[in-house]
């Protein structure tokens, strides 16, 4: 019989990408658990909606009695756990709705999957719990947890917990560990989105700090594709590092949006630099490759242009997640920032 998998988180960015990927690739039927924070958006799920395959609840994960009523009621399978506060910047401003979401969330989940005897849990985690390396080297499943934001502090606990829940009582949980996304439908607050909005729009475009720090990038398509290989083939207990081996220095990649929207150079505005900023993130990401021969399929300046011609071509989306509270972030985020060029931002 086919199964059923809870996917919490499933309105974001890459939650969303993965229940499109797993209804087109496979038969099983997905239940949708979402708070619908900032970053959710059930617009990003217009293409399911009519799929008998797929169901979405409104609520938390941290509501134990929820999780446990939609466990029973769908009859659950599983659990791919997406759900997280997952932007650096927002994290320096506040961490309490980090620890709640990213570690109680993740606690209060395994909770009830391991009460109901759930046959896997796969946590998606994020190369940030690794911490941030100089000009050479790259994270292996075996490099030391080293936090440097409170986000990546409150990925690295929840995968603390994971782990302990592993060790302790045999609970048959998986962790990915994935490099930068990027793609259609993500929250125009992460650099990719964010710059291709402002070229588009003409204003500046805030380069934190010298603009070479380095970040590996990967589509949320490749990414969806590794988290279900690694939740039905990866093996209990293991961590999966996941890349496509595309880094890039911000300012490249800040310098490909300006080409692909056809602007120029004199929208970049140097601004005052992220606190605790990480200079370098790179993925080895072998394991995976080897074990659960999973690759990487689209190459970084093909998805940058596919994604640079989604958000051309989404304006109303666009529109719609950039009222009201983001118009408060970003004032709030950039407006007290000092413009380097001496552009305002
Ligand atoms: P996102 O911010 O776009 O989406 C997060 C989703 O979780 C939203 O739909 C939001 O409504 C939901 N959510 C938040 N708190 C919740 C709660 N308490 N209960 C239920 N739902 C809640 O994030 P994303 O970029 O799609 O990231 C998804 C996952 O992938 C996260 O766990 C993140 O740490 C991880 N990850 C992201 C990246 C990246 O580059 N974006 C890279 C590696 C790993
Ligand atoms: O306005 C900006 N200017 C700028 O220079 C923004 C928003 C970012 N940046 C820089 C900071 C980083 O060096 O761009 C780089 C990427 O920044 P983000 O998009 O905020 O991503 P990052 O901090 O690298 O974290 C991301 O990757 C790992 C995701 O947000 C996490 O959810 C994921 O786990």
């Amino acid at each position: 019989m086919a199964k059923t998998i809870l996917i919490t988180g499933g309105a974001g960015f890459i939650g969303s990408n993965f229940i499109r990927y797993v209804l087109a690739e496979s038969d099983v039927s997905v239940v949708n658990l979402d708070a619908l924070t900032y970053a959710g958006n059930l617009e990003n799920l217009t293409a399911v909606e009519g799929n008998s395959r797929y169901h979405f609840v409104h609520g938390r994960i941290e509501n134990s009695e929820l999780v446990r009523y939609i466990c029973k009621e769908f009859k659950v399978d599983g659990i791919i756990n997406f759900a997280a506060e997952s932007h650096v910047d927002r994290s320096i401003e506040n961490a309490q709705p980090f620890v709640d979401t990213n570690i109680s969330g993740t606690l209060a989940l395994m909770t009830i999957a391991r009460e109901l005897c759930l046959e896997r849990f796969l946590q998606v985690s994020t190369d940030e719990v690794y911490g941030s390396l100089g000009a050479h080297g790259e994270f292996t499943e075996e490099s030391p947890l080293a936090p440097n934001s409170p986000y990546a502090a409150a990925k690295a606990a929840a995968d603390c917990l994971v782990r302990s829940f592993v060790h302790t009582y045999n609970f048959p949980a998986v962790i990915t560990r994935c490099s930068n996304n990027y793609g259609a439908y993500q929250f125009p607050e992460k650099l990719i989105p964010l710059m291709i909005l402002n070229a588009l729009e003409n204003k500046p475009l805030p380069v934190y700090g010298d603009g070479l720090n380095v970040r590996d990038w990967i589509s949320a398509r490749d990414h969806s594709a590794a988290v279900w290989l690694a939740y039905t083939h990866g093996k209990i207990g293991e961590v999966y590092n996941v890349g496509a081996d595309s880094e890039r220095k911000n300012i490249e990649v800040i310098k490909a949006i300006l080409a692909l929207t056809g602007k120029g150079e004199e929208l970049i505005s140097y601004v005052k630099d992220r606190p605790g900023h990480d200079r370098r993130y790179a993925i080895d990401s072998t394991k995976i490759r080897t074990e659960l021969c999973w690759k990487p399929t689209v190459p970084f300046e093909n998805g940058l242009a596919e994604t640079v011609k989604w958000y051309q071509e989404n304006s109303e989306w666009c529109a719609h997640v950039r009222s009201g509270e983001y118009m408060k972030y970003y004032k709030k985020q950039y407006g007290v920032r000092v413009s380097v060029s001496g552009k305002p931002v």
